[in-house]
Protein backbone atom coordinates (compact mmCIF):
# COMPACT_ATOMS: atom_id res chain seq x y z
CA UNK A 1 0.00 0.00 0.00
CA UNK A 2 2.56 2.65 1.07
CA UNK A 3 4.93 2.45 -2.00
CA UNK A 4 1.91 3.61 -3.97
CA UNK A 5 1.32 6.64 -1.82
CA UNK A 6 5.52 7.50 -2.06
CA UNK A 7 4.61 6.98 -6.31
CA UNK A 8 1.68 9.02 -5.80
CA UNK A 9 3.49 11.73 -4.27
CA UNK A 10 6.01 11.89 -6.51
CA UNK A 11 3.82 11.78 -9.84
CA UNK A 12 2.09 14.60 -7.83
CA UNK A 13 5.35 16.55 -7.11
CA UNK A 14 6.16 16.26 -11.02
CA UNK A 15 3.06 16.90 -12.30
CA UNK A 16 0.76 19.10 -10.20
CA UNK A 17 -2.10 19.32 -10.78
CA UNK A 18 -3.65 21.00 -7.74
CA UNK A 19 -5.65 23.98 -6.33
CA UNK A 20 -3.67 26.77 -4.94
CA UNK A 21 -4.44 30.25 -3.39
CA UNK A 22 -3.92 32.80 -6.19
CA UNK A 23 -3.38 35.72 -3.29
CA UNK A 24 -3.54 38.80 -5.95
CA UNK A 25 -7.75 38.00 -7.09
CA UNK A 26 -8.60 36.41 -3.50
CA UNK A 27 -10.21 33.38 -5.25
CA UNK A 28 -9.02 30.02 -5.97
CA UNK A 29 -7.96 28.45 -9.29
CA UNK A 30 -6.38 24.87 -10.74
CA UNK A 31 -2.79 25.25 -12.25
CA UNK A 32 -2.72 21.78 -14.31
CA UNK A 33 0.73 21.21 -15.70
CA UNK A 34 2.92 23.64 -13.93
CA UNK A 35 5.01 23.73 -10.69
CA UNK A 36 3.09 25.95 -8.32
CA UNK A 37 4.77 28.79 -7.33
CA UNK A 38 7.29 29.35 -4.64
CA UNK A 39 5.34 33.08 -3.35
CA UNK A 40 3.18 33.86 -0.30
CA UNK A 41 -0.12 32.53 -2.31
CA UNK A 42 0.84 28.40 -1.74
CA UNK A 43 0.48 27.41 1.21
CA UNK A 44 0.54 23.77 2.59
CA UNK A 45 -0.73 22.40 5.36
CA UNK A 46 0.41 19.67 7.85
CA UNK A 47 -0.89 17.49 10.63
CA UNK A 48 1.76 15.61 12.68
CA UNK A 49 -0.07 12.10 13.37
CA UNK A 50 2.88 10.27 14.96
CA UNK A 51 1.50 6.63 15.84
CA UNK A 52 2.83 6.41 19.74
CA UNK A 53 0.75 9.09 21.38
CA UNK A 54 0.20 9.27 24.99
CA UNK A 55 -2.48 9.04 27.10
CA UNK A 56 -5.03 7.84 24.45
CA UNK A 57 -3.01 5.22 22.08
CA UNK A 58 -3.35 6.25 18.88
CA UNK A 59 -5.21 9.49 19.73
CA UNK A 60 -5.12 10.54 15.55
CA UNK A 61 -7.04 7.86 14.79
CA UNK A 62 -9.35 8.20 18.00
CA UNK A 63 -13.72 8.29 16.42
CA UNK A 64 -15.93 11.22 17.37
CA UNK A 65 -18.74 10.67 15.32
CA UNK A 66 -17.61 7.65 13.53
CA UNK A 67 -15.06 9.27 12.01
CA UNK A 68 -11.25 9.47 13.27
CA UNK A 69 -9.68 13.04 14.64
CA UNK A 70 -7.41 12.79 12.03
CA UNK A 71 -9.36 12.27 9.13
CA UNK A 72 -11.92 14.57 10.41
CA UNK A 73 -9.68 17.29 10.60
CA UNK A 74 -8.21 16.63 6.47
CA UNK A 75 -12.24 16.51 5.47
CA UNK A 76 -12.00 20.22 6.97
CA UNK A 77 -8.65 21.41 5.02
CA UNK A 78 -10.00 19.28 1.43
CA UNK A 79 -13.40 21.22 2.09
CA UNK A 80 -11.37 24.79 2.59
CA UNK A 81 -10.08 24.12 -0.88
CA UNK A 82 -7.51 26.80 -0.79
CA UNK A 83 -4.30 24.76 0.57
CA UNK A 84 -1.50 24.37 -2.29
CA UNK A 85 -1.28 20.91 -0.59
CA UNK A 86 -2.07 18.99 2.78
CA UNK A 87 0.19 16.49 4.28
CA UNK A 88 0.13 13.89 6.85
CA UNK A 89 3.29 13.27 8.39
CA UNK A 90 3.91 10.07 10.40
CA UNK A 91 6.11 7.58 11.18
CA UNK A 92 2.98 4.90 11.63
CA UNK A 93 1.36 2.16 8.54
CA UNK A 94 -1.74 2.00 10.17
CA UNK A 95 -2.19 5.92 10.05
CA UNK A 96 -0.55 6.00 6.96
CA UNK A 97 -3.48 3.66 5.71
CA UNK A 98 -6.34 5.69 7.28
CA UNK A 99 -5.40 8.16 5.22
CA UNK A 100 -5.08 6.56 2.14
CA UNK A 101 -8.56 4.70 2.77
CA UNK A 102 -10.45 8.58 3.27
CA UNK A 103 -8.14 9.80 0.52
CA UNK A 104 -7.61 7.48 -2.34
CA UNK A 105 -4.21 7.90 -3.48
CA UNK A 106 -5.66 8.72 -7.18
CA UNK A 107 -7.73 11.56 -6.33
CA UNK A 108 -3.76 12.86 -4.41
CA UNK A 109 -5.45 15.41 -2.45
CA UNK A 110 -4.07 14.85 0.63
CA UNK A 111 -0.50 13.39 0.66
CA UNK A 112 1.57 11.36 3.37
CA UNK A 113 4.79 11.87 4.35
CA UNK A 114 7.02 8.94 5.76
CA UNK A 115 9.09 10.23 8.58
CA UNK A 116 11.65 7.64 10.13
CA UNK A 117 11.03 6.34 13.61
CA UNK A 118 13.88 8.66 15.23
CA UNK A 119 11.81 11.94 14.70
CA UNK A 120 8.58 10.59 16.20
CA UNK A 121 10.09 10.04 19.56
CA UNK A 122 8.06 10.98 22.91
CA UNK A 123 10.63 13.84 22.80
CA UNK A 124 10.43 14.93 19.47
CA UNK A 125 9.04 18.48 19.08
CA UNK A 126 6.52 19.80 16.82
CA UNK A 127 8.77 22.00 15.93
CA UNK A 128 11.49 19.48 15.10
CA UNK A 129 9.00 17.44 13.03
CA UNK A 130 7.58 20.49 11.11
CA UNK A 131 11.57 21.43 10.35
CA UNK A 132 12.06 17.78 9.15
CA UNK A 133 9.41 18.21 6.87
CA UNK A 134 10.40 21.53 5.32
CA UNK A 135 13.78 20.11 4.92
CA UNK A 136 12.52 16.83 2.46
CA UNK A 137 10.38 19.63 1.08
CA UNK A 138 11.87 22.79 -0.61
CA UNK A 139 9.14 23.59 -2.77
CA UNK A 140 7.09 24.64 0.39
CA UNK A 141 7.41 28.59 1.22
CA UNK A 142 4.45 28.81 3.77
CA UNK A 143 3.08 26.74 6.25
CA UNK A 144 0.33 25.83 8.30
CA UNK A 145 0.45 23.29 11.33
CA UNK A 146 -2.96 22.20 11.83
CA UNK A 147 -3.70 19.63 14.86
CA UNK A 148 -6.29 17.09 14.51
CA UNK A 149 -6.55 16.67 18.34
CA UNK A 150 -8.92 20.21 17.82
CA UNK A 151 -11.63 18.42 16.55
CA UNK A 152 -13.75 21.54 16.32
CA UNK A 153 -11.49 23.17 13.46
CA UNK A 154 -13.75 25.15 10.66
CA UNK A 155 -13.23 26.32 7.62
CA UNK A 156 -14.23 30.07 8.44
CA UNK A 157 -11.31 30.17 10.54
CA UNK A 158 -9.11 29.18 7.99
CA UNK A 159 -10.74 31.90 5.58
CA UNK A 160 -9.69 34.00 8.47
CA UNK A 161 -5.87 32.51 8.79
CA UNK A 162 -5.67 33.19 5.14
CA UNK A 163 -6.45 36.09 4.90
CA UNK A 164 -4.39 37.83 7.51
CA UNK A 165 -1.33 35.71 6.53
CA UNK A 166 -1.44 37.39 3.43
CA UNK A 167 2.00 39.07 2.49
CA UNK A 168 1.96 41.23 5.89
CA UNK A 169 2.79 38.64 8.75
CA UNK A 170 5.04 36.18 9.38
CA UNK A 171 2.87 34.07 11.30
CA UNK A 172 -0.58 33.25 11.85
CA UNK A 173 -1.85 31.09 14.77
CA UNK A 174 -5.84 30.38 17.00
CA UNK A 175 -6.74 32.07 19.76
CA UNK A 176 -9.57 32.14 22.48
CA UNK A 177 -10.55 35.12 24.53
CA UNK A 178 -10.16 33.83 28.43
CA UNK A 179 -11.45 35.80 31.34
CA UNK A 180 -9.68 33.54 33.99
CA UNK A 181 -8.33 35.37 37.40
CA UNK A 182 -4.79 33.95 37.65
CA UNK A 183 -2.83 33.14 40.50
CA UNK A 184 0.70 32.09 41.26
CA UNK A 185 2.87 31.29 44.21
CA UNK A 186 4.75 34.03 45.41
CA UNK A 187 7.94 33.50 47.42
CA UNK A 188 7.97 33.12 51.31
CA UNK A 189 4.79 30.42 50.69
CA UNK A 190 2.58 33.51 49.49
CA UNK A 191 -0.08 33.77 46.93
CA UNK A 192 -0.05 37.00 44.46
CA UNK A 193 -2.35 37.35 41.57
CA UNK A 194 -0.56 37.43 37.85
CA UNK A 195 -3.17 39.36 35.90
CA UNK A 196 -5.31 41.85 37.95
CA UNK A 197 -5.55 43.75 41.25
CA UNK A 198 -7.48 42.07 44.22
CA UNK A 199 -8.75 46.01 44.98
CA UNK A 200 -10.21 46.45 41.89
CA UNK A 201 -11.32 43.07 40.57
CA UNK A 202 -12.09 43.18 36.96
CA UNK A 203 -16.22 42.54 35.86
CA UNK A 204 -16.14 40.61 32.80
CA UNK A 205 -17.65 43.57 31.01
CA UNK A 206 -14.88 45.73 32.33
CA UNK A 207 -12.12 44.11 30.06
CA UNK A 208 -11.58 42.72 27.03
CA UNK A 209 -10.13 39.43 28.62
CA UNK A 210 -6.28 37.83 27.15
CA UNK A 211 -5.70 35.57 24.66
CA UNK A 212 -4.80 32.26 25.17
CA UNK A 213 -3.18 29.54 22.23
CA UNK A 214 -5.76 26.92 21.56
CA UNK A 215 -3.70 24.52 19.31
CA UNK A 216 -6.03 24.52 16.62
CA UNK A 217 -3.45 26.11 13.33
CA UNK A 218 0.17 27.65 13.43
CA UNK A 219 1.05 28.82 10.32
CA UNK A 220 4.19 30.29 9.65
CA UNK A 221 6.69 31.19 6.59
CA UNK A 222 9.45 28.94 5.82
CA UNK A 223 12.32 31.59 6.88
CA UNK A 224 10.99 31.40 10.71
CA UNK A 225 10.49 27.83 10.99
CA UNK A 226 14.32 27.20 9.62
CA UNK A 227 15.79 30.01 9.83
CA UNK A 228 15.03 31.29 13.51
CA UNK A 229 13.92 27.73 14.52
CA UNK A 230 9.99 29.26 16.46
CA UNK A 231 6.69 29.19 14.83
CA UNK A 232 5.59 32.51 16.31
CA UNK A 233 7.37 35.76 16.59
CA UNK A 234 6.64 39.51 17.70
CA UNK A 235 4.32 39.76 14.05
CA UNK A 236 2.13 37.15 14.48
CA UNK A 237 -1.42 37.78 13.86
CA UNK A 238 -4.42 36.17 16.21
CA UNK A 239 -7.41 34.49 14.80
CA UNK A 240 -10.15 34.29 17.29
CA UNK A 241 -11.73 30.96 18.11
CA UNK A 242 -14.88 30.89 19.72
CA UNK A 243 -14.63 29.35 23.11
CA UNK A 244 -16.84 26.43 22.16
CA UNK A 245 -14.68 25.62 19.26
CA UNK A 246 -11.18 25.54 21.02
CA UNK A 247 -11.76 21.84 22.66
CA UNK A 248 -7.88 20.26 22.56
CA UNK A 249 -8.40 16.52 22.53
CA UNK A 250 -5.49 15.21 25.55
CA UNK A 251 -7.52 12.79 27.43
CA UNK A 252 -10.30 10.31 27.48
CA UNK A 253 -12.67 12.52 29.38
CA UNK A 254 -11.92 15.55 26.12
CA UNK A 255 -12.74 12.80 24.04
CA UNK A 256 -16.25 11.81 25.27
CA UNK A 257 -16.74 15.38 25.97
CA UNK A 258 -16.31 15.78 22.10
CA UNK A 259 -18.51 12.85 21.02
CA UNK A 260 -21.50 14.43 23.50
CA UNK A 261 -20.98 18.24 21.54
CA UNK A 262 -21.09 16.85 18.10
CA UNK A 263 -23.88 14.08 19.18
CA UNK A 264 -25.93 16.79 20.62
CA UNK A 265 -25.25 18.70 17.27
CA UNK A 266 -23.84 21.68 18.72
CA UNK A 267 -21.10 21.27 16.61
C1 LIG B 1 -4.43 48.03 43.23
O1 LIG B 1 -5.45 48.99 43.30
C2 LIG B 1 -5.36 49.82 44.43
C3 LIG B 1 -6.62 50.66 44.50
O2 LIG B 1 -6.82 51.37 43.34
C4 LIG B 1 -4.08 50.63 44.35
O3 LIG B 1 -3.94 51.46 45.48
C5 LIG B 1 -2.88 49.68 44.26
O4 LIG B 1 -1.70 50.41 44.07
C6 LIG B 1 -3.08 48.70 43.14
N1 LIG B 1 -2.02 47.69 43.20
C7 LIG B 1 -1.24 47.40 42.18
C8 LIG B 1 -0.25 46.31 42.42
O5 LIG B 1 -1.35 47.95 41.11
C1 LIG C 1 8.66 34.30 -2.04
C2 LIG C 1 8.04 35.50 -1.45
O1 LIG C 1 7.42 36.30 -2.13
N1 LIG C 1 8.23 35.64 -0.16
C3 LIG C 1 7.75 36.80 0.57
C4 LIG C 1 6.58 36.41 1.44
O2 LIG C 1 6.21 37.45 2.30
C5 LIG C 1 7.23 37.90 3.15
C6 LIG C 1 6.66 38.94 4.09
O3 LIG C 1 6.08 39.99 3.40
C7 LIG C 1 8.39 38.45 2.32
O4 LIG C 1 9.44 38.85 3.17
C8 LIG C 1 8.87 37.37 1.39
O5 LIG C 1 9.87 37.87 0.54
Amino acid sequence: MLPLLWIASLIYTIVPSVTYFDHRHHSTATCPGTIPNQSNASIAALILARGGSKGIPLKNLAQIDGKPLLVRALQTLAEFGRFGSIWVSTDDDRIAREVELAFPADQARVLVHMRPPEQAQDHTSSLESTQEFLRRHPEVTNLALIQCTSPFLKVKYLVDAFERFGTAVECVFSVMRSFKLRWKEAPGGRIAPLNFNVSRRPRRQDWSGEWVETGMFYFARRALLLGEGVFQNENCAMVEVDVRDALEIDSWYDLELAKILVQQNNQ
